[in-house]
């Protein structure tokens, strides 16, 4: 290895951070542990049989055509599928405001990169998805983070953020919202906070970064309008994907936003991998236009709500006093606050040897490092049996600590 590497490597590979969910998920695979840690879907969701087919179909009857490069953009019959796809949720994007990702979390790392300069603002939830945090970090802004309450982000708080920040003679280049079951917390924003964050984004003119991937996931209740469906001036850049609800391994997203956007995103991602992939982009668009996602997503709910049910049934049965948790109407992930004092990434190396469970800890979740006694559990990968048994190891580890 040659010397003084350190002098080689860009200021932005230095500030880029390894995922502490993604380090974790090695451990799903060891033995003997029950992981509430990666949102991997679970497996039995997968449609396998229909994707044999498809896939077979689509090789044989435009295999020269799916094998190949494909337009920056995505896919133009996906793009139609995807516009369709959103119009049901009141979210009206033409196939040119559409921009298929390879994975959201490239649409996430296309927003840092268009927008981003060293040291420019931008506004996140405390705590936000840790996998934007990293995304948008690799660019060096300033992140300044707002506290969410059970209605989602304190868009009281959010003015004074911005007020400050005019009083500087700045302005954020966006603010960043996970509204749906928000990962990590569970949390759905309220139609009245929609609305008071789109209409301080107009205020102190700025944009809205929008990021639901688990809008679908809604197991009871009524779903608030998505932000872009609500705003009026081309303000919202929205990321879906199909990773929660077909399969992640297709590696399929997408971005709608204006056209003027869109442009400077195809723009971006050329240089990244030049088109998303072909083959399961096509397989995708034939998914939709068979009627198939829209068919599975009742039982993928029905599965997802009743595991939601037996972790939030534990956590009531096992654990001691002090300790609260969210109850989201949807999504995949849970928040468990402990009493103060007790650290989550100090216990983190006992739950998994001495216990053998594994959570996320919650301050990689936040960006200023704040709420150590956190932490976020998923409830979508482990069996039932697998949910009651790992929440009675956890009660017994937070009991042994306090
Ligand atoms: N955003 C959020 C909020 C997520 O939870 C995830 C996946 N866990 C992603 C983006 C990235 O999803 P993907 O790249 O699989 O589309
Ligand atoms: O990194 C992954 O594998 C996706 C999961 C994200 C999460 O658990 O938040």
């Amino acid at each position: 290895m040659i010397e003084d590497m350190e002098g080689l490597y860009s200021a932005s590979c230095q500030a880029m951070r390894r995922s502490l969910i993604r380090e974790l998920l090695k451990l799903t695979r060891r033995e003997g542990i029950i992981s509430f840690a990666g949102g991997l879907p679970d497996p039995s969701t997968f449609p396998i049989d229909e994707l044999v087919h498809i896939s077979k179909e689509v090789l044989e009857k435009q295999g020269r055509l799916s094998l190949q490069y494909g337009p920056t953009e995505g896919d133009p019959r996906l793009r139609e599928e995807l516009s369709r796809w959103m119009a049901k949720d009141g979210i009206s994007a033409g196939v040119d405001n559409i921009l298929v990702t390879s994975g959201s979390q490239q649409g996430l790392d296309l927003v840092g990169r268009i927008f981003l300069d060293p040291g420019d603002p931008i506004i996140v939830e405390l705590p936000t998805y840790m996998g934007g945090l990293t995304a948008f970090r690799s660019y060096r802004p300033e992140i300044l983070g707002v506290p969410l309450d059970d209605e989602g982000m304190r868009t009281d708080l959010l003015e004074q953020v911005l007020e400050g920040l005019r009083r500087q003679g700045r302005r954020p280049k966006f603010i960043y919202v996970v509204p749906d079951f928000q990962n990590p917390s569970g949390i759905t924003m309220s139609r009245a906070r929609r609305e008071h964050l789109l209409d301080l984004a107009a205020r102190y003119r700025t944009l809205i970064v929008e990021d639901s991937p688990y809008r679908e996931l809604r197991f009871e209740g009524e779903a608030p309008p998505p932000l872009y469906a609500l705003d009026r001036d081309g303000r919202v850049i929205y990321l879906s994907t199909f990773s929660k609800t077909i399969a992640p391994g297709l590696r399929i997203a997408w971005v709608a936003a204006h056209e003027e956007i869109i442009s400077r995103f195809v723009t971006a991602k050329q240089s990244m991998d030049l088109c998303s992939p072909a083959l399961t982009q096509a397989i995708a668009a034939e998914f939709c236009a068979r009627g198939y996602l829209s068919a599975r997503i009742p039982r993928m709910i029905e599965l997802y709500r009743s595991k939601r049910d037996v972790m939030l049934e534990s956590l009531e049965a096992e654990m001691p006093e002090g300790v609260s948790w969210t109850r989201p109407e949807g999504g995949l992930f849970l928040w468990v606050r402990l009493p103060e004092g007790l650290d989550t990434e100090a216990m983190l190396p006992k739950a998994i040897e001495e216990e053998g469970v594994a959570y996320v800890v919650g301050s990689g979740f936040y960006a200023d490092g704040s709420g150590k006694n956190t932490m976020r559990l998923t409830f979508c990968y482990p069996s039932p049996e697998e949910i009651r048994e790992g929440i009675r190891r956890l009660a017994r580890l937070i009991r042994r600590h306090l």
